[in-house]
């Protein structure tokens, strides 16, 4: 399994379906009714945290998801299926982001988010007939799809995170507390992706999450980075293992504080995060030396002795870990960004080279739906932007008779009611 922890995707959610437009035909009825039914609803794109998955791997080579048109309405009534909707399935911990902000944060397995919602069914000319227009000659499309970007970010979903400069023993510390088996060695930057692992402790079960070595300078890339600091940035605290000999040449309360500024450099809100400092590899000869000298020189933390080789210490620091958890708050979640509110208007009239433009989402969705190869249904769709106020607003504006104007995708010939014309 490769380890992926960013992915671009792009959504597509279903068309709605056409509403029909057809009469009744029956032996011995001359004028049928109409009959036809209307459009089903597109299928929904919807983004889901799944507990199977670990990694956004998936959408390396996927990243076009489409979700199931709408059928079209049929004559007799009959209305069009809905589209399926589309489930896509990230790893719990997954954040979503639009337009470059946060707009939803996928923490428990179940969590889901709407990414891209189906088109609305389209009318058939059955839902038109009243009182006055017993016959209608007019039917809609199906709304059109919708589509959108998403820029995934996983941040795993654990309790406790491992800290500590490549070497220090983090690996070796996991696959002793948990199932987790993750590769051990000794050399630098043996773990390049993170390690999840289950501990459980006295009936309580927690994740621990190990993640690669960090070095100074992390933060502005030195190393692996410090982008695999966001795995540990929900964890509830950190154990911070330090190998009692040193590393890189300084000593283990060097190491801690310089690793330490690297988190702070990184988040302020991972600085905050309670820390339980235990000295690592105390079954080698020379550590009871080195963890005195340690212990002399690092006085803000109780540091504990563990050898994850022998076990010892390992118990004393689960017990820790365990009454650090009962005080600590919750896995941390991101909320959403802001959103800025925009009241867009219904529409919006505007000059261009050849004539007018009338823009807005709602005079959008209603080019889109209005058949304009049926005369009924041209003529229901002037009615509507007159009674919205596009045709006084076109006046204002300064359009005259004969321009040209152009709503959706659609170009027209701008005709205004009479009232205008007796005006002039
Ligand atoms: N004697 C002894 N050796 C240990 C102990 N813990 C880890 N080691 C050894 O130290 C070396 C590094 O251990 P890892 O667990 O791979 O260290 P890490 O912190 O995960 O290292 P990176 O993944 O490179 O950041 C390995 O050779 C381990 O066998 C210990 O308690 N006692
Ligand atoms: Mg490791």
């Amino acid at each position: 399994m490769i380890f992926i922890d960013r992915a671009k995707i792009h959504v597509l959610s279903g068309k709605g379906g056409d509403g029909a437009l057809s009469f009744r035909r029956e032996k011995h009825v001359e004028m049928g009714g109409p009959d036809g039914g209307s459009g089903g609803k597109g299928g929904d794109v919807w983004i889901e945290a799944d507990p199977q998955k670990n990694t956004l791997y998936d959408f390396t080579y996927r990243p076009l998801f489409k979700a199931a048109l709408g059928e079209n309405g049929r004559s007799k009534r009959q209305t069009g299926a809905c589209g399926d909707d589309l489930v896509i399935g990230v790893p719990p911990g997954t954040l979503l982001f639009r337009n470059r902000k946060r707009v939803a944060d996928l923490i428990n397995p179940g969590d889901r988010y709407l990414a891209a919602r189906g088109g609305r069914g389209g009318r058939g000319n059955a839902t038109f007939k009243t009182a006055v227009n017993t016959a209608p000659h007019l039917s809609e499309k199906g709304e059109p799809s919708e589509e959108a970007f998403y820029d995934l970010e996983l941040k795993l979903v654990a309790d406790v995170g491992l800290l500590g400069f490549p070497n220090a023993g983090k690996s070796t510390f996991l696959s002793a507390v948990t199932q987790a088996r993750p590769k051990i060695a000794d050399y630098p930057f043996t773990t390049l992706t993170p390690n999840l692992g289950v501990a459980r402790v006295r009936g309580k079960t927690f994740v621990i999450a190990d993640i690669p070595g960090l070095i100074e300078g992390a933060h502005s890339g030195k190393g692996l980075g410090d982008e695999f600091l966001r795995h540990v940035e929900r964890t509830r605290i950190l154990i911070h293992l330090v190998d009692v000999f040193g590393y890189d040449g300084k000593s283990p309360a060097e190491n801690l504080r310089t690793l330490n500024k690297e988190l702070a450099a990184h988040s302020a809100r991972l600085a905050q995060t309670p820390q339980i400092v235990a000295a690592t590899k105390m079954d080698l000869t020379g550590s009871d030396k080195a963890l005195a000298a340690f212990r002399k020189s690092f006085r803000k933390n109780k540091i504990f002795s563990l050898s994850s080789a022998t076990g010892s210490g390992v118990r004393e620091l689960m017990d820790a870990v365990v009454k650090a958890l009962d005080k600590a708050p919750g896995v941390a979640s991101f909320a959403p960004d802001p959103v800025d509110i925009v009241i867009e208007p219904d529409f919006q009239v505007e000059q261009t080279n050849d004539g007018w433009r009338v823009t807005g989402k709602k005079a959008a969705r209603l080019a889109a739906i209005t058949h304009f190869d049926q005369d009924e249904a041209v003529s229901r769709f002037q009615n509507i932007l007159v009674k919205w106020g596009v045709e006084d607003a076109l006046i204002k504006a300064g359009a005259r008779a004969g321009d040209t104007v152009t709503v959706g995708d659609h170009r027209l010939t701008f005709r205004p009611a009479l009232k205008h014309r007796s005006k002039r």
